[in-house]
């Protein structure tokens, strides 16, 4: 057996059943191993980009890893954009990028690079395999080390010519090892801070942003009257009527700070301590107030459930729990787009059990609020603030997922990242229905200009504006097996958005916002 097959025979023997790929000459041995085997799905990205954003979408959902095929330093390194979101949301994928032969390099071929740098630089794991015989169990330590709370990245660098010499064996899979509990010190010290009665906010994150850890954190409120509150971007939520709304911290500073102002004391679960997406002359980093104690109830890679449940019966807390009315039912709205209104509009159309995937920059701002009224699903985030996630990430979350209705909410400036995901939605015939938000511009870019006091003057009208020439979103996903239509009310949205949710496919709405 050769080293491609034993590491594709491992890592299917690890269940790892999806491999993203975009293969050259190295990893050859490796598509010949696929041909030879059967049974792992592979899924042609035609950019590394897209690859790694569908490995990682693929996660978020499948809870369990991909694995992805690259092509050498310069083949990774296209993808470490969106390696880096998914690092950024603790996502597991396991990378197996081929690589020149050891004793090829020193005459250095043209594809030559530092690997091995450019992997450490997005992975939490490397390893460079050294021979046949060894491959099997370095991809079964891969998975392993991908597998490992809160989820990593894990990237075997495979020479050609172990991938080709016979000789090798499979590898059996490598246990898992259980997320760590948190220590009784940690709770009792939560319980004693929200029974003093001073302002304390829960922040929570991970782990902790699906249905059980919301209740749990839910029971925790009740009980007394602590805030809740998510990060700005979520790496995956369960949302939407029957769930626990849990707001986000704002990305304006200005609002942020406003939410922690008054606070005494934030608990973090599996949440780092929030801090501003950029620095700006005289405003903090930090946005708690200095007084305010930070303590940590779970580490991201601790059970922040278990800990927030041992927390709720520690404070006496009712198992069972009232869900917050999540304000008035969604309706649909009509005129041009406006944000609040689109959210609504959306809220109200939005299929039960959807995945949303959510890369709208500006346009999305405004999405959280409305659609905790909207039928449960589940909300995906651009976690590492590397636009052109969306595609990508809803591409793969439609893998993991083919009895679920995908939405991508995707801006356009950072759509045109990694659009030609639309094609890999086309050839596997995922169901996603894709809405652009064509405001052919870099609004956001524009708004940190004048929020920096400048007016736009001609460098960045040319920097910022998209509209010379003009995208041609229906063209352009037409171009790519996609059907689409453009629209530019809201009321014919909510046709087009109703009728894509009704059938099975790819499908992509132009939202014209100008
Ligand atoms: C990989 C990467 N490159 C560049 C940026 C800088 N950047 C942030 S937002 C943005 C433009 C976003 O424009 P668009 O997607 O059209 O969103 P809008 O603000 O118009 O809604 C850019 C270039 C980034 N965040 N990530």
């Amino acid at each position: 057996m050769t080293g491609a097959e034993s590491l594709i025979r491992t890592l299917m023997t690890s269940d790892v059943e999806v491999c993203f790929a975009n293969p050259g000459t190295t990893e050859i041995y490796f598509v010949m191993a696929l041909d030879r085997i059967g049974g792992m799905r592979s899924v042609l990205g035609l950019a590394e980009t897209v690859v790694a954003g569908c490995a990682d979408g693929y996660a978020r959902m499948a809870e369990k890893p991909a694995a992805t095929l690259l092509h050498c330093g310069p083949g990774f390194a296209n993808g470490i954009a969106n390696f880096h979101n998914a690092r950024r949301g603790n996502t597991p994928i396991v990378n197996v990028v081929g690589d020149h032969a050891a004793y090829h390099r020193p005459f250095d071929p043209p594809l030559t690079a530092d690997t091995e740098g450019l992997a450490r630089a997005v992975s939490h794991w490397v390893r460079t395999s050294t021979s046949a015989q060894q491959v099997g169990s370095d991809g079964a330590a891969a998975v392993q080390a991908a597998r490992t709370a809160p989820g990593q990245i894990a990237t075997l660098i495979v020479p050609a010519d172990v991938a080709w010499s016979e000789g090798s064996e499979p590898a059996p899979a490598l246990p898992v090892p259980a997320r760590p509990q948190v220590a009784l010190d940690a709770v009792q010290t939560a319980a004693r801070t929200l029974r003093s009665g001073e302002p304390t906010m829960l922040l929570l994150s991970g782990q902790v942003l699906g249905e059980a850890g919301l209740v749990a954190a839910q029971r925790i409120a009740q009980a007394t009257g602590a805030m809740l509150r998510t990060p700005t971007q979520v790496h995956r939520m369960a949302r939407g009527r029957g769930r626990v709304p849990v707001d986000r911290v704002p990305y304006s500073v200005e609002a942020a700070l406003k939410v922690f102002r008054e606070l005494e004391h934030l608990i973090l679960v599996c949440a780092k301590p929030p801090v501003g997406f950029f620095a700006y002359p005289g405003k903090p980093s930090l946005m708690v107030p200095p007084d305010c104690a930070m303590h940590v109830l779970a580490r991201p890679e601790q059970d922040g459930v278990a800990a927030l449940e041992w927390l709720a019966d520690e404070l006496g807390s009712p198992r069972v729990v009232k869900i917050p009315e999540a304000g008035p039912k969604p309706g649909i709205g009509s005129g041009r787009f406006e944000a609040e209104a689109f959210a609504a509009t959306f809220a109200a159309l939005l299929p039960e059990n959807a995945v949303v995937v959510e890369d709208g920059v500006t346009s999305g701002r405004a999405l959280f609020p409305p659609t905790f009224n909207a039928a449960p699903h589940d909300w995906i985030q651009i976690t590492g603030g590397a636009i052109g996630h969306g595609f990508p990430c809803a591409t793969g979350a439609a893998v993991a997922c083919p009895d679920r209705k995908v939405v991508c909410l995707q801006a356009d400036g950072a759509g045109m990242y990694s659009l030609q995901a639309l094609w890999t939605q086309a050839r596997e015939n995922l169901d996603v229905v894709n809405v652009v938000f064509a405001n052919r511009v870099y609004l956001i870019l524009y708004a940190e200009l004048h929020g920096a006091g400048q007016s736009p003057g001609p460098a960045s009208n040319n920097l910022f504006n998209l509209s010379r020439p003009r995208l041609d979103w229906v063209g352009l996903a037409k171009g790519m097996g996609v059907e689409a239509v453009s629209v530019e009310t809201l009321d014919g949205f909510a046709d087009v958005f109703r009728a894509a949710c009704g059938r099975r496919g790819p499908f992509l709405i132009e939202f014209r916002i100008s």
